[in-house]
């Protein structure tokens, strides 16, 4: 298992290039919880110090200062929940913890079958893709994000006060729109499009701007000399 902070503060390991990794961050920063921060990726060589402390290697994972380690985001995000109390960007009970608990559930669910398609061309060969599945998973995709955009009514998901869904879907707008932009400009989701920029601009995003993109050198492109990867 990793070092603990020498200060005792949390320790986030991962990427922000992962979304589940910075809607994690951005919600440290929104609750003032000072963190150090570990950009570890789960491919390539940092895949086995990731799997020295979790079973599926995969980010984030929050190390407490006790010791305990916290894998995946809403995992995570439920303890850093609790620590905030009434701050908490999940509202703890009723109506509106049920509104933005189903819009996180759409939200990961579209961003999943996204990082799903990303890996299918990454990973395999063009002539192995399935384009059945490709199909699958971008129709998710699309109808998730579109899904969101005609929720949305401003100047928060869920009236008047930003909660978790507002933070999550602007990470994972953001994270599509840079990895496949002529599939996120067809989308036609203008109101995700503009909470993404607002978010964006604020400084628990600007500090938690993804790193420059390795995955493609660390691990060997699958595409062919002018190939393009998106949409
Ligand atoms: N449900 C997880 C998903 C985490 C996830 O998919 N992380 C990716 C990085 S974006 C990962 O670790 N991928 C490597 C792998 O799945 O082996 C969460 O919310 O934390």
């Amino acid at each position: 298992m990793p070092e603990d902070d020498a200060q005792g503060l949390p320790v986030l390991y991962g990427r922000y290039a992962s979304p589940f990794v910075r809607r994690v961050a951005v919600t440290l920063r929104l609750y003032r919880i000072d963190f150090s921060h570990v950009p570890l990726m789960p491919f390539g060589p940092d895949k086995a110090a990731l799997a020295a402390f979790n079973p599926i290697a995969r980010v984030p994972a929050l190390q407490l200062g006790d010791g305990e380690m916290l894998i995946d985001s809403a995992v995570i995000l439920d303890h850093l929940d609790q620590i905030a109390g009434p701050q908490s960007l999940t509202p703890a009970a009723g109506a509106t913890r049920r509104r933005v608990l189903t819009l996180l559930a759409v939200a990961l669910g579209a961003n999943e079958k996204l990082v799903a398609g990303l890996y299918e061309r990454h990973f395999r060969p063009r002539q192995a893709w399935h384009a059945p599945w490709l199909d699958s998973c971008d129709k998710q995709v699309r109808d998730g994000f579109q899904w969101l955009d005609a929720q949305y009514a401003g100047p928060w998901f869920t009236g008047a006060a930003m909660t978790q869904a507002d933070v999550t879907v602007a990470v994972f707008w953001l994270f599509g729109r840079a990895k496949r932009p002529r599939f996120f400009a067809g989308l036609g989701c203008a109101k995700l499009e503009a909470l993404a920029e607002r978010l964006q601009g604020t400084p628990e995003f600007q500090a938690t701007l993804p790193e420059p993109e390795t995955l493609a050198s660390e691990l060997g492109p699958t595409r062919r000399p002018g190939e393009r990867r998106d949409p």
